[in-house]
């Protein structure tokens, strides 16, 4: 049980004591020449959890996303991405500012497009179209409430795309979450797929940092990449040897998490004037709607002031996020909470 019950997001998690320890006594050298020791086990480790050849560290889920996209697509080509896809939505723009490329969304009902949807979208060769130069993938999926695509269904929409000559990049900024959720190794999901980035800093709980995974070819543009946006890191040891913790000691646990947020979801789904959708709870995040007016705002001073942080996501629309910092108490903190605000409601 923890003083204040943060459900904002898994990004909020502190590194672990072991972790912390691991950082103090790393072994370092200059990452810009290549000769940081605890880096490169953490990208080897990184590419050989993935299924693919090389692995970069970068600082952030955006920056690896945004290197991702540079690598893969030149100028005037379109991306197409889901709707609410997080490289689209949060990440500042980056495919239009940094990649010069325009974004195809697409409307989807659980975040994936279909085999059918990627078909229709990729361009046609024609003087007035712009190329379509990647598609990318979102697993789990942040705005459809933390869903998990199986590698089946992601190898079937990655398939289309590169059966058309176009490469395919993954944000797997949850990936573990999707592997322990739906019991399957985490490479199988980027199988079909040419490049994958992944957070050490949400549920797995480093303090610092991302990967991207591709071919060595493809790792080593991108370490361009990452240089030109400033992400060229010199003894970064120190934060990789968290990483690494978190990859050998932090990934079964997310079923935890998975536990509290079904928990939750289902607590929630009880109460009155809140609608969640129980089905499509597989990870960790919960989403749900509230129909009264002014409820969001509500909801979320009433719970603070009780000491539990929830994230508005939209004027109808509240997203909380479980991990290791938030036990099975503090979810039943969090249900008295909010079952005391909407009690106020009847
Ligand atoms: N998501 C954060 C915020 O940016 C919204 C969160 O609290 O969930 N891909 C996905 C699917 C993400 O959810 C995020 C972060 C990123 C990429 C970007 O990672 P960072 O925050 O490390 O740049």
């Amino acid at each position: 049980m923890h003083d204040v019950v943060d459900l904002r997001s898994d990004t909020l998690t502190t590194p672990t004591p072991e972790m912390r320890a691991a950082m103090a006594a790393a072994e370092v050298g200059d990452d810009v020449w290549e000769e940081d020791p605890t880096v490169k086990r953490l990208e080897a480790m990184a590419a050989e959890r993935l299924g693919k050849e090389a692995a970069l560290f970068v600082a952030s889920g955006t920056m690896g996303n945004q290197v991702a996209v540079m690598t893969h697509t030149r100028p005037g080509q379109e991306v197409i991405v889901d709707a609410d896809a997080h490289i689209y939505m949060f990440e500042v723009g980056g495919i239009a500012r940094l990649s010069l490329c325009q974004v195809r969304p697409l409307p989807t009902e659980r975040g994936l497009p279909s085999p059918e949807q990627v078909r229709q979208a990729i361009r046609p060769s024609n003087i007035h179209v712009p190329p379509t130069g990647l598609l990318c993938l979102e697993n789990t999926h942040n705005r459809h409430s933390g869903s998990a695509f199986t590698p089946e269904e992601v190898t079937a929409a990655a398939r289309v795309a590169r059966e058309h000559g176009v490469p395919v990049h993954l944000d797997g900024a949850r990936i573990f979450n999707a592997a322990v959720a739906l019991r399957r190794d985490a490479s199988e999901f980027c199988r079909e797929v040419d490049s994958v980035q992944f957070c050490l800093s949400k549920g797995l709980a480093a303090p610092v940092g991302s990967l991207v995974v591709g071919t060595r070819g493809f790792i080593a543009e991108a370490r361009r990449n990452r240089k030109l946006l400033g992400g060229g890191m010199r003894q970064v040891g120190v934060l990789a040897a968290a990483g690494i913790v978190a990859l050998e000691r932090m990934v079964d646990r997310l079923a935890e998490d998975h536990a509290n947020a079904k928990r939750l979801a289902e607590g929630i789904s009880r109460m009155p004037g809140i609608r969640v959708d129980l089905s499509r709870i597989q990870t960790n995040i919960v989403i749900f709607h509230v129909d009264r007016p002014g409820g969001v705002q509500e909801l979320v001073e009433g719970c603070r002031a009780r000491k539990v942080k929830l994230h508005a996501i939209g004027p109808a629309a509240i997203r909380c996020v479980t991990h290791k910092d938030v036990d099975a108490e503090d979810i039943e903190r969090a249900l008295a909470a909010i079952e005391e605000v909407v009690a106020a409601w009847a």
